[in-house]
């Protein structure tokens, strides 16, 4: 048997916390034959609710769980954490403004940023998916110079597999035939759902739907799919979102299917022209449990519109925390 992983995750007992645990637990995330032990934070006034969930993990019976620990403190959580999944942030108030929403998060993930540094796994993986997830990410990895800054990530694999779903709809293909899409940019409405080196059943995605459907039906459904969701089941993502946590960690451990690619929100290191140290979504393919950012697309004027416009964004909002920033 290996060693067990320990996985860190933050807001274990909210709606994504309960999808996701019972997976990462079933070995979904690492592998069947991967042992974890779960680590799991949650602010005080939730450990009565995440006892809760612990029972029903425990009533299980999973073979892969090596341990279970739970705490309201964070370098507890963190403790020697391999991977930590940011999962619990600060939801938008009544009456609260995008920058009251920044500056909330700001302090919770300073303060995870610097648990991290002080407790995890000199090598530990962080994906962030509480929102503003790309800004909390760059946020607690300015907290932890310690830690390889590559190793924080943000989640745009949601909208990644989003956008394969409406593809395959319109195609008539299965999503396991669609390969290559790209998500550029932030986890938000400004995001580019890019279908220019998409292959559906080994053909270009362009020449298989009309341009009038991809601009001006495809891109903002996917953009838009959040509140679509919450439109009708009266509360956001939680299992596809879970899903797509699960995701992201899987390809980023055990790497990408060979020629494929992914969508991942990662610290720019200037491709394509993208602001140094934003953390924005990118094509990568993972291997060896290092990822690397695809080089070398050709991007036409109107994808380079549309990366600028959500670049723009993430600056703005690099640019509203900068002034909590170590
Ligand atoms: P819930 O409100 O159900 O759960 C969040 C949990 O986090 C709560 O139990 C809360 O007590 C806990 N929490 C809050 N502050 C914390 C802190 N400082 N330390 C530890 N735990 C803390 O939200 P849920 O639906 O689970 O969503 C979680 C986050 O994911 C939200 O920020 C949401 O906006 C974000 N999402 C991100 C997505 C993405 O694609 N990147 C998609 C889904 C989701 O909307």
């Amino acid at each position: 048997m290996k060693a067990p992983v320990r996985v860190a995750v933050t807001g274990a007992a909210g709606q994504i916390g309960y999808s996701l645990l019972f997976r990462i637990a079933s070995g979904d995330m690492l592998g069947k034959d991967q042992p974890v032990i779960l680590q799991l934070l949650e602010i005080t006034p939730a450990l009565e609710a995440l006892k809760g969930v612990v029972m029903e993990l425990e009533d299980c019976a999973f073979p892969l769980v090596a341990g279970i620990t739970t705490s309201d403190k964070a370098e507890e959580a963190f403790k020697d954490a391999d991977i930590a999944l940011l999962v619990g942030a600060r939801p938008r108030g009544p009456g609260m403004e995008r920058k009251d929403l920044l500056e909330a998060n700001a302090a919770i993930f300073s303060a995870q940023g610097k648990a991290l540094n002080d407790a995890a796994s000199r090598d530990v993986k962080v994906l962030v998916v509480g929102n503003p997830a790309n800004t909390n990410s760059l946020i607690a990895q300015r907290n932890a110079p310690d830690l390889d800054p590559r190793n924080f990530t943000a989640m745009t694999r949601l909208d990644h597999n989003r956008a394969i779903a409406q593809l395959a709809n319109k195609t008539g293909a299965h999503n396991t035939e669609i390969k290559n899409m790209i998500i550029w940019g932030n986890h938000s409405a400004t995001q580019y759902p890019d279908i220019s080196k998409t292959t559906v059943k080994g053909e270009a995605a362009p020449g298989l739907v009309e341009r009038d459907w991809y601009e001006n039906d495809f891109i903002p459904t996917v953009q838009q799919r959040g509140a679509a969701i919450i439109k009708a089941r009266g509360a956001s993502s939680a299992a596809s979102a879970a899903g797509s946590a699960i995701d992201h960690i899987r390809d980023w451990v055990l790497g990408t299917p060979e020629g494929e690619w992914t969508s991942m929100a990662v610290p720019s290191d200037g491709s394509y022209g993208i602001e140094k140290g934003i953390i924005y979504s990118f094509p990568c393919v993972c291997k060896n449990g290092d990822y690397e950012i695809i080089q070398d697309l050709e991007i036409d004027e109107f994808s380079r519109e549309k990366m600028k416009a959500t670049e723009q964004e993430l600056s703005e909002e690099r640019q509203a925390v900068e002034h909590l920033l170590p």
